[in-house]
């Protein structure tokens, strides 16, 4: 084997070739071909000389993209109690290739925190030592603070658990993630999340919410290469990544995949967090077959959103958020245009938008 032919036999396995196909309408037809080959070269272990694929010992790494609070319901400032623990995980990135992740909660990206501007935050941290071997914290980009509370919950595994209180004062959808010093490895490895500061008086209101988390991994052996994959500090610095996935996994949330796709319905208003962990690359979020009708720039909810547009430049470390008019029936398919990391590199999700045809609005078969 080649190891060119590595990466596009592991994606057709993974998410059957419509599902390939159905990206940007622009590959080549030899899909059925690599399909038949992949069948034949599971778990056999790296042919560059890595260890054979580890057996994960979580089900899946990949947070649920439904999994979102409901919307802030109170007027008035109110204190939470949150507590976070971190856990290392060993898990598939697809089928025969496994890496272990770092998680907030097990979970990436991890959970997606919601509050209203003015709310206290009480965060008891933890870094137990039966799910981890480094040491880990949190940076709150919501937090005005040293470290955005990095400095306060660096805590090494079994050390015991840190609390701190922070009061949001601005609003927004902001990124927060691991600092221990390698923050490329932690939050590569998957230790970045979500928390929206609901501004005074909310956001609209929508039908759908999804929040999905963009990141890449710098591996040692190739894209889809069999085996079990580590952390390459080197291949980091050149930020030439092995993989760039949405949740820690080739294609879950794709047509074909384990979870994929997600679901909307005709005459809906879809809302998706773009949460791009990074740590380095910039994303160009675009919904093929749709727009962005609104477009929450670099998380900022106290702007206007932008009309409209098709893509926008979400830099690593930032949440931005999207909004999507369900017009017609068919698949959206969300993909970072940057279109190399979804052809070749994992980065696909789609939503299948059911319900009756609107012909007025797009018809795929007129009268002649
Ligand atoms: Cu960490």
């Amino acid at each position: 084997m080649t190891p060119i032919n590595h990466p596009r036999r592991r994606f057709l396995q993974t998410m059957g070739a419509t599902g390939v196909l159905a990206v940007a309408g622009c590959l080549e037809g030899d899909a059925s071909e690599e399909s038949n080959e992949a069948e034949t070269d599971q778990n056999e272990g790296g042919d560059d000389g890595l260890p054979p694929a580890e057996t994960p010992d979580i089900e899946t790494i990949a947070a649920d993209p439904t999994d979102v609070p409901d919307p802030v319901d109170w007027n008035e400032p109110r204190t939470h109690e949150w507590h976070i623990q971190t856990e290392e995980h060993v898990a598939e990135i697809e089928p025969g290739v496994t890496t272990r992740f770092m998680t907030f909660e097990g979970q990436v990206p991890g959970p997606f925190y919601r509050c209203r501007v003015g709310d206290t935050i009480r965060l008891t941290f933890d870094v137990p030592e039966e799910y981890n071997a480094d040491l880990h914290n949190i940076d709150f980009h919501a937090v005005y603070g040293p470290g955005g509370g990095a400095v306060d919950t660096t805590i090494a595994p079994g050390e015991g658990e840190e609390t701190i209180e922070f009061t949001t004062k601005y609003p927004g959808a902001h990124i927060y993630h691991c600092a221990p010093g390698n923050h490329d490895q932690h939050i590569s490895l998957g230790m970045f999340g979500t928390i929206l500061v609901e501004p005074e008086g909310g956001l609209p209101e929508v039908d759908r919410e999804f929040y999905l988390g963009q990141h890449e991994l710098y591996l040692d052996g190739e894209t889809g290469e069999d085996g079990h994959h580590t952390f390459d500090f080197d291949e980091a610095a050149t930020e030439n990544p092995t993989y760039v996935l949405f949740n820690g996994e080739v294609g879950r949330f794709a047509d074909g995949g384990e979870e994929g796709p997600l679901h909307a319905e005709v005459g809906e208003t879809v809302r998706v967090f773009w949460c791009n962990g990074g740590p380095n690359l910039l994303s160009g979020p675009h919904p093929i077959g749709n727009v962005w009708s609104k477009w929450y720039r670099d998380g900022d909810v106290l702007s206007d959103p932008a009309q409209y547009v098709e893509g926008s430049a979400v830099p690593a470390g930032v949440t931005a958020i999207g909004e999507m008019e369900m017009e017609v029936p068919g698949p959206i398919t969300l993909v970072d245009h940057a279109l190399s990391r979804v052809v070749q590199k994992g980065l696909i999700a789609h939503i299948d938008v059911e319900g009756e045809p609107n012909p007025d609005v797009f018809n795929p078969d007129p009268e002649p």
